[in-house]
């Protein structure tokens, strides 16, 4: 429920007059949040140019931290941290994240909640980047056709195949050992060195030498492309007139594509306009979304 709320492109907010006529004012913005961080604040807004509005609420910085740690996340407004509804005379781009304002455009009307609360929901999405669709790299064993449920984990590290960098475990990332060569997604192409019918990415001796792919690493750099004997073959591990053997027993560090998505939404507020004291009262309005893209997470994976 929560969710489906947050989701929703447009909503519809009750304004109420001192009058007491009530209509219906509808705030529709992009649905993408920017933000911008100063010493001490965090500003999450969004603009558009016709008319000239912008929504923003202004909070502690500590809550940056809710835009990349997934969960549930609530923060209250007060006096100090507002959430604002304003129109202005012109484009309001440079407002915002600009230590020295800019004197115009002006603001034509400001409208200012201190109290209600702000909830952050944040998920978070993973990829190994490695050249191959999630649903490949899954024996499917339980017949479910999702990769995250009983996950095939070739090298038995603890990280399952669709999040593996390195599924055979061989210090060569499987992206480097040519999982999809033409890249059409479909991967009976995929490089078999030694023949023995186990693509290279997931077999743990390449060129079927008896010396395992992550022993061939002379230097011993967890890395056991850049060991060379014979420039004309390529590395050892994939020449199999060498054998030269260095126990290495631990494995390079991995990475993943991490993408963050904080859904943002503000309740129980009231909105004040300061010049008419008009109040604008809704009980749940979706600010919009912040994503997050980390394109290089890398991380430590120990070794069994
Ligand atoms: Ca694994
Ligand atoms: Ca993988
Ligand atoms: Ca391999
Ligand atoms: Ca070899």
């Amino acid at each position: 429920m929560y969710r489906k709320v947050l989701l929703l492109l447009s909503i519809s907010i009750l304004l109420s007059c001192n009058d007491g006529d009530v209509f219906v004012s509808k705030l529709e913005f992009p649905e993408t949040l920017e933000y911008c961080t100063g010493s001490d604040d965090l500003i999450i807004y969004t603009i558009k140019n016709s008319p000239y509005e912008s929504l923003s609420v202004k909070l502690p910085l500590n809550n940056e931290t809710y835009l990349t740690t997934e969960g549930l996340f609530s923060t209250s407004l007060s006096s100090t941290y507002t959430f604002n509804f304003r129109t202005y005379s012109g484009d309001p781009s440079n407002i915002f994240c600009n230590s020295l304002p800019p004197t115009t455009p002006e603001i034509t009307s400001n409208s200012e909640a201190n109290n209600g609360l702000v909830n952050f929901e944040t998920i978070l999405e993973e990829d190994d980047n490695d050249g191959i669709p999630a649903h490949l790299e899954d024996n499917n064993t339980d017949g479910d056709n999702d990769p995250t449920t009983d996950p095939t984990d070739t090298d038995n590290d603890g990280i399952p195949n669709y999040l593996d960098s390195d599924d055979d475990g061989d210090n060569v990332p499987t992206i480097n050992e040519n999982p999809d060569p033409n890249g059409d997604g479909e991967l009976s192409d995929a490089l078999d060195t030694d023949l023995d019918g186990t693509p290279d990415y997931l077999d743990v001796d390449d060129d079927n030498d008896g010396t395992l792919t992550r022993y061939e690493d002379t230097n011993s750099d967890l890395n056991p492309t850049n060991d060379i004997s014979d420039v004309i073959i390529g590395p050892d591990y994939l020449n199999s007139s060498v054998t030269t053997t260095t126990i290495i027993d631990s494995y390079r560090d991995h990475t993943k594509k991490q993408i963050y998505t904080c859904f943002i939404d503000i309740e129980n507020m009231i909105l004040i306009n300061s010049s008419d004291d008009t109040e604008l009262i809704n009980e749940e309005y979706s600010l919009g979304i912040i994503t997050t893209s980390i394109s290089n997470y890398t991380y430590t994976v120990d070794f069994n």
